[in-house]
């Protein structure tokens, strides 16, 4: 841009450059923050200070909403959610909150105005990590979605220091750096530092007289930070409202040091400050399973205290009583993480505020709802009771509290079980006694819920068995959603383009059951010729990605077979891997015959304590390698791993699919929302009964999904009668051949024990009985073949499947919480 640019920019009479939505507005706020906020002029700036100043021009016109939002939620006193989640895996902000303002378009023509590379700067932003998978990104989707809705409401989680590790792949193996996503700042917080709460740990409790003559407990923390505020707006899809995302940053108290600098003791001061700031430092990096470290607790404890002591503070301001707190806020509890919120509620009640034991209890209850996200076993998080006394003693004390009243009512209602008062007990005794997170979680709340149908029935049949037969009434099924507009508008928007096109308006990405109207033009050749471009298209930019980060070459003719998740054994990317070795070894054996070329591509971080998980990577890589350079093969199938499967990476990939593998045991897999991303971008899948696959298969038709597998059902009986996997494996000469391959040191330069841990589970335990869909699953594979080389005939399917697609919204899943567990009604804010 010239000076003489700049300064015709400069003139005086222009539209309000924080809140202008004209193209000329939008230059010159851009210019002006270039200039006072970074402190840059064009041609000395840095891609990032570019980035900075497009996010502080954007976040200018958020602001204006959100004052406006605050004012009128403030003026109707307006019933709020609090969506207490210990993560929000929240992706970049930019390009979504471009789409959401309706920019998106303005601002391109801005940026080549001012001769910027708008593609360069969106890739400049690192993304807020704060989550490890499916429920923080759901939590991402849902602030999303509460917002669109205009329902009022504050997410609160923590501010991690460092979020989810970025992931290479180095010699094969997965290896994990920090993640340092705060390193440039983040122009999308607004930190609050007189927002700030008292958090206290250890010590121990008394009773004593208060002042109003009643005898009351008080704890007395031998420790003591706080939690200081940190703000993000969160804008709705083409409304005005805006909610507020609202993390914690633990920071020592002032007072911290001056005592132990007053004896001296310098470095045991900022020892102690430092130790004080760790608990907001890092997001643990396991999905599903727990392990108990104490750190774990205190985040838990840390977050759900200043997030409950800022809502009875916000209510007091407008209120002045703590007798309607229910009905001013209802909190979720995204999983058992915050489940302390149910004692921490009950201690600020009786212990800070005074109130009678009954009425806290009543209200407390009435305040939380309750969704489980895993049935795994392991995954069911547990205290021991030692911990917990050390850390928290009045929690405990509560704890014995609510649980003697709810075992009475237990043994009420089922006179003389015993042991299913010992089930259902909040302790599980035992050598270590502990605490059960989801039992609070279930007596303390008025509603639960699973993430989809199959799911909660599971919850209501086999979890909570017990409490379903005490409180039927309670449990419910909200089936998940993803976010229309980060997965398609801003993912992928020649798709969004030609929908609009094809619909004639653009309403679908607020009503997404409108997608409907697609199914008239299914069968329209051109339709699908189009529809075929725009996945090739997909396809060639993800290759050039791809091949930039690995090298890796693919073909966007070949069908993108595609399994993007967490890496974990219930997820089964190893009975994908037995089906590429058995691809290979037909080539080997005949190396003429017709087959068709697919591109196989993993993503996906495995925890880094999981040693399998990480083998499992290793394998692909290492199949990847063999594959990918055999003559023999020439190019038919291409394996590749993409490094850091993450919000950003992710969104390059979900248009790129042809084929989305959801092909996890069945019952394990709660929902899935990855199997929602690939089929809303017209990849068909092939996949198991489980979790949400069974809905999308109702959805879109039997005839457009490939099924294969067992039923929940069946692996139950299977695993009843006692599973014998080594048979299969002796029985199946074909299967035999595929993991004799792996031992044979084919894939690993004649290292024959390298895998020897993951074969040797899988024939002698498979817990997650690969071994016995392997065959039908080979056989699903073969149909998907088939029906890929009908290309006129894939095409329409993967219109068919859009269509049908709209139940998967996150718009439609909080349009249920609200109606049906919230009880919480929209509030307008003009735009
Ligand atoms: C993570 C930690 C503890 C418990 C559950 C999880 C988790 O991520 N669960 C996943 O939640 C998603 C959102 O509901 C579901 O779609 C996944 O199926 C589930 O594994």
């Amino acid at each position: 841009m010239s000076t003489a640019q700049s300064t015709k920019l400069l003139s005086p009479n222009r539209e309000h450059t924080r809140t202008g939505m004209s193209k000329e507005a939008l230059k010159q706020a851009y210019i002006d923050n270039l200039f006072y906020i970074q402190g840059r002029f064009r041609e000395v700036a840095t891609s990032h200070d570019l980035y900075m100043a497009a996010a502080y021009t954007v976040r200018d016109r958020l602001l204006a909403r959100w004052v406006k939002s605050a004012q009128a939620f403030k003026v109707n006193r307006a019933r709020t959610v609090c969506y207490l989640s210990a993560e929000f895996l929240l992706g970049p902000h930019l390009a979504n909150n471009l789409v959401n303002l309706g920019i998106t378009k303005i601002s391109q023509e801005s940026a080549a105005e001012l001769e910027l590379d708008f593609a360069m700067i969106l890739e400049e932003e690192e993304e807020p990590g704060l989550g490890n998978g499916g429920l923080g990104r759901l939590a991402a989707c849902f602030m999303d979605s509460l917002a669109t809705q205009c329902i009022p409401a504050i997410g609160y989680g923590i501010r991690y220091e460092f979020g989810i590790f970025d992931q290479t792949i180095e010699n094969g193996w997965q290896v994990e750096r920090s993640d340092t996503w705060l390193r440039n700042g983040n122009p999308w917080e607004i930190p609050r530092p007189k927002i700030c709460f008292p958090i206290g740990f250890g010590g121990y409790t008394e009773q004593y007289r208060h002042a109003d003559g009643s005898l009351r407990h008080r704890w007395l923390p031998s420790l003591e930070i706080n939690g200081v505020a940190y703000d993000t707006p969160i804008l709705g899809y083409g409304v005005g409202n805006v909610n507020l995302l609202r993390l914690w940053k633990a920071e020592a108290p002032q007072s911290f040091d001056f005592q132990a600098f007053n004896v001296g003791d310098y470095y045991g001061a900022v020892h102690a400050k430092i130790e004080a700031e760790t608990i907001s430092k890092v997001l643990y990096p396991n999905d599903e399973p727990e392990v108990g470290k104490e750190l774990r607790l205190k985040q838990q404890f840390f977050f759900v205290s200043c997030s409950l002591q800022d809502m009875i503070r916000l209510h007091l301001n407008t209120v002045g009583s703590l007798d309607t707190f229910a009905n001013k806020f209802v909190a979720q509890l995204n999983d058992t993480h915050p489940a302390l919120a149910v004692a921490e509620l009950m201690r600020l009640f009786i212990d800070e505020h005074g109130m009678a034991w009954e009425q806290a209890w009543t209200i407390t209850r009435n305040t939380f709802c309750y969704t489980n996200h895993t049935l795994l076993p392991e995954a069911l998080e547990t205290w021991s009771v030692a911990l917990f006394e050390r850390l928290l003693p009045r929690h405990l004390e509560i704890i014995y509290l609510i649980n003697q009243d709810f075992l009475n009512q237990v043994r009420e209602k089922f006179p003389d079980d015993e042991t299913r008062v010992i089930r259902m007990s909040l302790i599980a005794e035992g050598e270590q006694r502990r605490v059960r997170m989801a039992n609070l979680a279930v007596v303390g709340s008025q509603a639960v819920n699973g993430v989809a149908a199959l799911h909660s029935e599971l919850v209501k049949t086999t979890l909570f068995n017990d409490f379903y037969d005490l409180w039927p009434e309670k449990f419910h099924n909200v089936t998940n959603g993803v976010s229309p507009r980060r997965f398609m508008v801003v993912s992928n928007p020649r798709l969004a383009d030609l929908i609009s096109h094809t619909c004639g308006h653009n309403d679908w990405i607020r009503d997404l059951s409108l997608l409907r109207h697609l199914e008239h033009h299914a069968d329209d050749v051109e339709l699908q010729q189009r529809w075929r471009e725009v996945k090739i298209a997909a396809k060639q930019d993800f290759a050039n990605w791809l091949q930039q980060q690995t090298g890796v070459v693919l073909d966007p003719q070949a069908m993108f077979d595609v399994q993007a998740k967490r890496l974990h054994e219930y997820k089964r990317q190893h009975l994908n891997i037995l089906h590429i070795i058995r691809l290979y070894q037909r080539i080997q054996q005949n190396p003429n015959q017709e087959i068709v070329s697919r591109a196989f591509i993993f993503g996906g971080k495995a925890a880094p304590g999981y040693y399998l998980a990480k083998l499992i990577i290793k394998l692909i890589n290492a199949v990847a390698e063999v594959v990918n350079h055999d003559p023999l093969v020439n190019g038919r199938i291409r394996v590749a791993f993409m490094p850091d499967f993450n919000v950003k990476n992710g969104q390059r990939l979900y248009p790129a699919a042809d084929l989305s593998e959801q092909i996890s045991l069945a019952g394990k897999e709660a929902s899935g929302t990855g199997n929602m991303k690939f089929s809303l971008n017209g990849a068909l899948t092939i996949g198991t009964l489980d979790g949400a696959n069974v809905e999308i298969r109702e959805e879109v038709g039997a005839e457009n999904f490939f099924l294969f597998g067992m039923t929940a059902a069946e692996v139950t009986a299977k695993q009843r009668e006692g599973y014998r996997p080594w048979e299969l494996y002796h029985a199946d000469p074909e299967l035999k051949a595929d993991i004799d391959l792996i031992n044979s040191g084919h894939f690993s330069r004649g290292d024959m024990v390298l895998f020897r841990p993951l074969t040797d589970h899988l024939i002698n335990h498979d817990p997650f009985m690969v071994l016995a869909d392997y065959r039908a699953y080979l056989e699903c594979q073969a149909q998907v073949s088939t029906a890929w080389s009908d290309a006129a005939n894939w095409d329409r399917m993967s219109i068919l499947n859009v269509a049908r697609m709209g139940k998967f919204s996150s718009d439609r899943a909080i349009v249920e919480y609200a109606k049906n567990i919230w009880n919480v009604p929209p509030v307008t804010v003009e735009r």
